[in-house]
């Protein structure tokens, strides 16, 4: 017998791990000054258990994204513990973030910077992110480059193409078999007049040279205001190269808050569309990453919210009725076919998500129940009365 849309909606659901950050769970703050939360996770250990606290509210939520070198284990510990740590909290090693940006070497771009030196050095950490995805049994190393000028003239733009490629080429190399390579793109910041990868196609035209495992990660926050990204999306799905996501949302620039708190319209088409790109009934196997640094919210609270708007859009996605919309389009009816969407969207999918919470053993309002752990007050407190252990250090941690 074939599934109900119901049963079919709680069984996507299931399917779709949603990736969290570890820099979400440290303290964050703006450029204007930072805002400690008390409490708050301050290395990688507790990092992992205040995502593995999200799984369990979720069940959703099985990996964590680390970024290199903000989550180095403290000196004398090895990869080996931290994956076993993360076991026992229940939840596994993520994607591997390299970072090509704090440094002072960084200042003219990493491996765009006419510098050999500095090139070498950021190839070199790439190498060394390919070997830690290897040893914690990674899927992905997730490449953002800060890499951009401020000024007219500053550098010789095709140059610094040329070089990136170079660079990146070296660092695929290094990736075992099975890890892709996915390659971040931003609009601007750090650099104002020219980023180096500052949208999708200047992604996807890299990731076509360097390798097939070589995918572009498309992060909601990284577009000019209204660019459709949804299209963006279509678009990569249709040609491969779609490698997945950071989620967040945002109203201005890379505003990096809570995904679905200011344009959960988007959000939902976006998972339309990789259903459409898909088999029509579950959306594309693709990374789901959250990449969110959330400054006056709580943060395990913004995370399990962040976690429940994406099944929100996912579960209103699964719902849109795509015989009838093709229907509908075949026949040339255009507010026809927007009414197909604007029926599923304004579908109320709260009590089916309920149930497909329950249906995995989790609480129906994981929001609620976060507030009552006793497990987090009990942590939060122990952090608060004892030293943290030493690690890799900078933001986030
Ligand atoms: C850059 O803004 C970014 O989106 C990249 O994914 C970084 O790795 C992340 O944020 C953390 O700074
Ligand atoms: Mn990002």
């Amino acid at each position: 017998m074939p599934l109900t849309p119901d049963e079919t909606v709680r069984a996507a659901l299931r399917d779709l791990p949603i990736e969290l950050p570890s820099w979400g769970f440290g303290n964050a703050g703006t450029r204007f000054g930072a805002f400690p939360e008390p409490g708050v996770a301050r290395d990688i250990y507790e990092k992992i258990e205040d995502a593995a606290t999200v799984h369990r509210l979720t069940g959703a939520t099985p990996t964590i994204a680390l970024h290199i070198p903000w989550d180095l284990p403290p000196t004398g510990t090895d990869w080996s513990e931290i994956t076993a740590f993360a076991k026992k909290e229940g939840v596994a090693i993520g994607a591997i973030n390299p970072n090509l940006f704090q440094e002072p070497e960084y200042k003219f771009g990493s491996v765009t910077s006419a510098d050999p030196q500095t090139r070498r050095k950021a190839v070199a950490h790439l190498k060394e992110c390919a070997e830690i995805a290897g040893i914690v049994g990674s899927r992905q190393v997730a490449v953002w480059l800060a890499d951009g000028t401020n000024y007219p003239g500053q550098d010789d733009i095709r140059a610094r193409r040329h070089r990136m490629i170079d660079g990146l080429v070296e660092g695929y190399a290094a990736l075992p078999e099975n890890v892709e390579y996915l390659i971040e793109y931003k609009l601007f910041e750090p650099g104002f007049y020219t980023t180096d990868l500052s949208d999708w196609g200047s992604s996807l035209l890299v990731c076509q040279k360097i390798g097939e495992r070589a995918k572009v990660l498309v992060d909601t926050g990284h577009h000019a205001q209204g660019t459709n990204i949804e299209f963006i999306v279509a678009t990569l799905l249709d040609e491969k190269r779609l490698g997945g996501f950071h989620f967040n949302d945002r109203r201005y620039a890379d505003d990096d808050l809570i995904v679905g708190s200011a344009n959960p319209y988007q959000l939902f088409l976006i998972f339309h569309e990789l259903i459409n790109g898909n088999d029509g009934k579950t959306a594309a196997p693709v990374a789901y990453m959250l990449d969110q640094a959330h400054v006056i919210e709580p943060k395990i609270e913004a995370m399990v919210l962040s976690v429940l708007n994406v099944q929100t859009a996912y579960a209103k996605a699964l719902l849109v009725d795509r015989a009838e919309l093709a229907e509908r389009q075949q026949a040339l009816d255009v507010l026809g076919a927007n009414a197909v969407l604007r029926d599923a969207y304004e579908t109320d999918v709260r009590p089916l998500l309920a149930q497909a919470r329950e249906a995995i053993h989790r609480p129906a309002d994981p929001l609620a129940a976060l507030r009552e752990d006793a497990l987090v007050r009990e942590r939060r407190a122990l952090r608060r009365s004892t030293p943290a252990r030493a690690g890799g250090g900078g933001l986030g941690a």
